[in-house]
């Protein structure tokens, strides 16, 4: 298949799984066109069948504000043409599905090129509600010949906020249990818990929807107990405030913020526990990262974690914001050696059986096949 896939290419999970489909799909011998801003920060070098065309932004002094959704429709229509594309696979409605729908109206009388929008999460769940994109996200949704969504949550929650009617397949996060998988050889461990200290590894992009200051409040309440360190990767808005908290709490000596990291696998290896507390999940891929290197997961009850994380087997799941039973839940697994490794390994055995790569790439490529029968 010729396929035109678009995401956001600089950052986040739904890109990552955009990015990360493309390779798996080139591998299988189809030939794939990334079409976005820049190229996708995953794909790193040259792998064949992969093209990636870039959205140039034109900068006449009219234009205030920069016409992306336009000129990505424009490159769409271009590529589709020139590349003769079956499909564009759009990641993240917003406005990736809007410009999709409008290059298939450009190119109709050419061409029926089909669009499939994969719905990732603040899409559908706060972006998307905004009373300005409600109308365009409900219509782009519909509009679209084919939809996915990463969780069943997700699935319930657009067909519930929209009023759509639509089938909507849904097709897990997934992720490479060959890449990320347990090695206790790195040498991170030592350096971050050099007295054998336990570990608890928080990554995001430190939104407010992730509650950041909720993981510092959990670790209080844990180093009272055990003694422990609090690893935090990744950056955004509310890094100061977390970093504040920290110095409030006295806690400084025991938190590392390590900011952006490339070297994900060798620090989630390093850790005890994975601690998502967030307020808004709808599936959870950085804990699944987690879990494919063997490390139990703590997480909020909230979106799609609850399908992802096994309460009482590959972790546990607490209420939004009760700090206490987060914490609980962790000092029960770094006082209880056994059933930390019954965790650990539940944790990756659940990875590899169901949402490693050679089994949800397939997922995609059959829904594809289905919606090009249409
Ligand atoms: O929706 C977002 O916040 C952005 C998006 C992204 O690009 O990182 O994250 C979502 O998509 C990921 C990949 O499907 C999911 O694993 C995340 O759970 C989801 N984030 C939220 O729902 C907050």
């Amino acid at each position: 298949m010729k396929i035109g896939i678009t995401c956001y290419p600089t950052y986040g999970g739904s890109g990552v799984i955009a990015t990360e489909l493309g390779k798996a799909l080139a591998k299988r011998g189809h030939q794939i066109h990334f079409i976005s801003y820049a190229l996708p920060f995953r794909l790193t070098h040259y792998i064949e069948n992969i093209v990636f065309h870039e959205v140039e932004l034109s900068n006449y002094p009219l234009f205030e504000f920069p016409l992306y959704s336009l000129a990505l429709a424009s490159k769409m229509v271009e590529v589709a043409t020139y590349e003769n594309l079956d499909l564009f696979h759009v990641h993240y409605a917003i406005p990736h599905a809007t410009s999709a729908y409008l290059a298939k109206q450009i190119l109709n009388e050419k061409m029926d090129v089909k669009v499939i929008t994969t719905l990732h999460g603040t899409d559908i769940t706060l972006v998307g509600l905004e009373p300005s994109f409600l109308s365009l996200v409900k219509f782009s949704t519909e509009q679209s010949d084919g939809v996915t969504a990463v969780s069943r949550f997700l699935k319930e929650k657009t067909l519930i906020n929209y009023s759509i009617e639509k089938d909507i397949e849904v097709v897990p996060n997934f992720i490479d249990t060959e890449i990320y998988k347990p090695n206790k050889d790195g040498a991170f461990r030592e350096h971050i818990a050099p007295n054998g200290e336990k570990i608890i590894v928080h990554t995001s992009n430190f939104r407010q929807v992730k509650r950041v200051t909720d993981t510092i409040k959990v670790f209080e309440q844990v180093v009272k107990e055990i003694p422990s360190k609090l690893v935090l990767v990744g950056d955004g808005p509310d890094r100061s405030e977390c970093e504040r908290l920290c110095r409030e709490l006295h806690l400084c000596d025991h938190v590392k913020f390590l900011g952006k990291q490339d070297a994900l696998v060798e620090i989630l290896n390093a850790a005890d526990v994975f601690l998502i507390p967030s307020q808004s999940e709808s599936f959870g891929l950085a804990a699944l990262e987690a879990m494919a290197c063997g490390v139990p997961v703590v997480s909020s009850s909230v979106g799609g974690l609850p399908e992802l994380v096994r309460h009482n087997e590959t972790g546990y799941i607490a209420e939004i914001g009760d700090i206490s039973r987060m914490a609980k839940y962790i000092v029960d697994l770094f006082s209880n050696e056994k059933k930390h490794k019954l965790f650990a390994e539940n944790s990756r055995k659940r990875a590899v059986e169901n949402f490693d790569k050679s089994i949800v790439v397939p997922m995609y490529e059959n829904y594809y096949k289905k919606i090009l029968e249409k």
